[in-house]
């Protein structure tokens, strides 16, 4: 987080200590537990709570607000291409949220379910997702949408940004916990990186009163599932938790349905997955701790084999960090892209800073990934290479062309002198 601004939660960050706190009456204190609030009338110094918890109810009220203004609203939550646990769950959080506020929200994405545990998870719990490629997204009215919504994205990770902002609808909402991947103009925001999950800063705002969960409300209860399973995924089994995480995990344990969780956690791997991980363990070049794989071409449909060969790789003795990539084609559309993940166990290494610096900016000075706590991902548009060739031996230069330009870069930053291009 060397370079980049400030994140939006350090707006608050003024002297709340000698403010009198005016959330106090909106915010009843019944409805936040893990709160640690004495019980005495007068608030002494070791009662006073915490900036943590002034900045919390203060992000509440903000989010109540936004809701308030935006009453009978049509919202669109744009999801990552790819999305993953943590963000079906807390974009399903927040659709339900805004329903209070008679909101109506669509969950839309563009790429592809492709993990099993994700097709099993909005199979199981009827979790409503709609797919629109650039394509259907031409052919919709966006007036009807006074707001978009980016969850656990900031909208460089969706291929339908440009799109929907570009046909003028404002951001209502931003949060997420990755790290700032540039300017956001959102009426709300919340970004918080130093949390584990999205699913679990949404546990938070149903904790606080957004939305009281009933154990009788079947919705309700698929919807805690998710998020259990959200926050889960983002933390490694809770093995990578934090109090957060694990408050907000206690939280749900009273409302979710272990048995649909396993039954979700239980879908096995595709035979495409598996094909993945064994060529990611052929390929796979062990240096300095990292162990980095280039695994060929990969159907699009596939390409959430990617993270999960790198789950697998960064198991291995002695490695603490594993990226792993392919090409990535989508034979419809005649889509190309090289797309990686990182997956670390060096609690010092942050993840977004280290794909930011391997592979830098591409013209228009966006990113070409970046990261949160132990994970990370690359997209690396092929452009003019892309598409089919007669060919194989096509196919085969160009694989090996990415293969290396991948390598060399993420070479330069493990170990600089070892670089095969500069060194020999
Ligand atoms: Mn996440």
């Amino acid at each position: 987080m060397k370079d980049h601004p400030p994140n939006n939660s350090d707006e608050t960050s003024g002297n709340l200590e000698a403010e009198v706190d005016p959330l106090r009456e909106v915010v009843p204190s019944a409805n936040t537990p893990g709160k640690r609030r004495g019980k005495a009338e007068v608030v002494s110094e070791e009662n006073r709570p915490s900036l943590r918890e002034e900045l919390h109810d203060r992000k509440i009220e903000q989010l109540r607000q936004m809701f308030d203004r935006h009453k009978g609203n049509r919202h669109l939550i744009l999801l990552q291409d790819f999305p993953d646990p943590d963000a079906l769950s807390s974009a399903w959080a927040y659709k339900l949220i805004a329903e209070k506020y008679d909101i109506q929200c669509e969950m839309i994405y563009a790429g592809a379910l492709s993990h099993q545990e994700n097709i099993a998870l909005v199979r199981l719990t009827g979790l409503p997702l709609q797919r629109w490629t650039l394509e259907t997204t031409k052919t919709k009215d966006l007036s009807a949408y006074q707001g978009c919504v980016f969850i656990d994205n900031q909208g460089t990770t969706c291929n339908l940004t440009e799109f929907i902002l570009g046909a003028g609808v404002p951001i209502a909402a931003v949060i997420d916990h990755h790290s700032l991947q540039g300017e956001i103009n959102a009426d709300f925001t919340d970004l918080r990186p130093e949390i584990r999950a999205t699913a679990t800063i949404f546990t938070e705002y149903l904790q606080a009163g957004m939305l009281t969960l009933d154990g009788s409300v079947s919705q309700h209860v698929k919807c805690a599932t998710a998020l259990m399973h959200g926050l889960r995924s983002d933390t490694n089994a809770l093995r990578q938790a934090q109090e957060e995480d694990f408050l907000a995990a206690a939280y749900l344990s009273r409302f979710y349905d272990p048995q649909l969780l396993n039954a979700v956690l239980q879908s096995s791997r595709s035979k495409w997955v598996m094909d993945a991980i064994e060529r990611s363990l052929k390929h796979r070049t062990v240096q300095n701790n990292f162990s980095i794989a280039g695994i060929g071409y990969l159907r699009y449909d596939d390409r959430d084999s990617i993270p999960q060969a790198a789950d697998f790789l960064v198991t291995e003795e002695n490695v603490h960090t594993a990226v792993v990539y392919a090409i990535v084609h989508d034979k419809d559309e005649e889509i190309e892209v090289v797309i990686g993940s990182l997956r670390t166990n060096k609690l010092t290494l942050d993840p977004d800073e280290f794909i930011k610096e391997a592979f830098g900016q591409d013209a228009q000075g966006r990113f070409f990934g970046g990261g949160r706590s132990q994970a990370g991902g690359f997209e690396i548009p092929v452009g003019f290479l892309s598409g089919r060739n007669e060919s194989s031996d096509y196919a085969r230069m160009k694989w090996e062309v990415f293969d290396a330009q991948i390598k060399q870069k993420l070479l330069n930053l493990i170990s600089p002198k070892e670089n095969p291009i500069y060194d020999h």
